[in-house]
């Protein structure tokens, strides 16, 4: 076989999040916020098909009565409508409110707790208004600073019940876990896909509970997210990506996709194309805070035109070399292959 046969047309998505002002810890906006319904109207020139949102990226006033809530997400839906786009996924913003300051489904407080499992059904109810039944849950502050805070196994069975009530809520919605081993926690309770497919075979319904991976997450773990991305898929688990890149084990630095490691960039193109994946390509990328407002979509435009340039790439790739290779056991010779086809050999 040469080459791949497959001619899946991809759909890309990113959150709004992905255009911002370049403030860090350590320094103010040097961009102003660039509206929301402007965002919006960037994608389809930038080539993407859909959005990714939080829920009060869609409705900002989040604590307000459910007629105020359900009639901003009516807007949001018309101008999604009106701009030919689709809302893949969306996700609960819990690590910013002042209740949820200690984890939401993990704190200590019963009435967290439960303000962390209400304000999630409302991102549902939100889901449902903009025609998104894809829940991601990035579980940002569900772990600790020191070991001792809270109780680590009481935490796991938190989790569970928690994912437990929102499939309960809504018989229609998938969970989908997007992992990530620490930032802002010292050290995150599921910090990585395998921890969250595993407690997902303990949830009411494993087939409506599956990943998000981003490869920035994957490798602050230490792994690699062509291999993580291969393992969920093998589980029929792999439903959304966020690609990006990161270089080496610092803060998370949402990097343009394959701008670190290109070899790494198309070992994750080459799986999701070879693992039949059907899921979106959604990326979380950053402009650096150097970029000039003019450019500070470029990073998007870059990261999307790398997936179709690798994405080239691996459907160049002869199958039956690489068998070749692999059956002389032959490794010197593979990897001078992938490097030859990276280098526009
Ligand atoms: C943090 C992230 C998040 C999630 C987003 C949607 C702000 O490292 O990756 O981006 O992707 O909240 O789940
Ligand atoms: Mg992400």
């Amino acid at each position: 076989m040469a080459g791949s046969s497959r001619k899946h047309e991809y759909r890309f998505t990113f959150g709004p999040w992905n255009i911002s002002t370049g403030a860090d810890p350590f320094g103010p906006p040097v961009r102003k916020e660039v509206a929301f319904a402007a965002k919006i109207r960037e994608y389809k020139k930038l080539g993407f098909d859909g959005v990714q949102f939080h829920d009060d990226d869609v409705v900002p006033d989040i604590d307000s009565d459910p007629a105020a809530i359900e009639k901003t997400a009516a807007k949001v839906k018309k101008m999604l409508d009106g701009e030919g786009l689709f809302c893949e996924i969306i996700a609960p913003r819990l690590w910013e409110h002042t209740k949820t300051i200690d984890g939401g489904y993990t704190s200590n407080s019963p009435a967290e707790r439960r303000y962390a499992i209400e304000r999630s059904k409302r991102c549902i109810d939100i889901g449902n208004a903009v025609g998104c039944r894809n829940v991601v849950l990035w579980l940002a502050r569900e772990g600790t600073y020191i070991r001792e805070a809270k109780d680590p196994i009481t935490a796991i069975g938190r989790i569970v019940d928690a994912i437990n009530a929102l499939l309960e809520y809504d018989k229609h919605i998938r969970i989908l876990g997007e992992a990530k081993p620490n930032e802002p926690m010292d050290q995150s309770y599921l910090p990585t896909p395998g921890h969250f497919m595993g407690i997902s075979y303990r949830t009411i319904e494993p087939s409506r509970v599956g990943v998000l991976i981003e490869s920035a997450h994957s490798i602050l773990a230490g792994l690699d997210p062509s291999d993580d991305m291969a393992y969920a898929l093998w589980h029929g688990k792999l439903w959304s990506v966020h690609l990006n890149d990161q270089n080496g084990l610092k803060y998370d630095q949402d990097k343009a996709f394959g701008s670190v490691d290109l070899r790494r960039a198309f070992n994750t193109v080459w799986v999701l194309e070879r693992g039949g994946y059907d899921g979106c390509i959604g990326l979380d990328v950053k402009a650096m805070r150097t970029t000039k407002p003019a450019d500070q979509t470029r990073h998007l435009a870059n990261s999307r035109e790398m997936f179709l340039r690798l994405l080239e790439v691996a459907r160049s790739v002869d199958a039956d070399k690489v068998e070749a290779f692999r059956a002389e056991r032959d490794y010197e010779g593979l990897e001078m292959y992938v490097l030859g086809k990276l280098m526009g050999g």
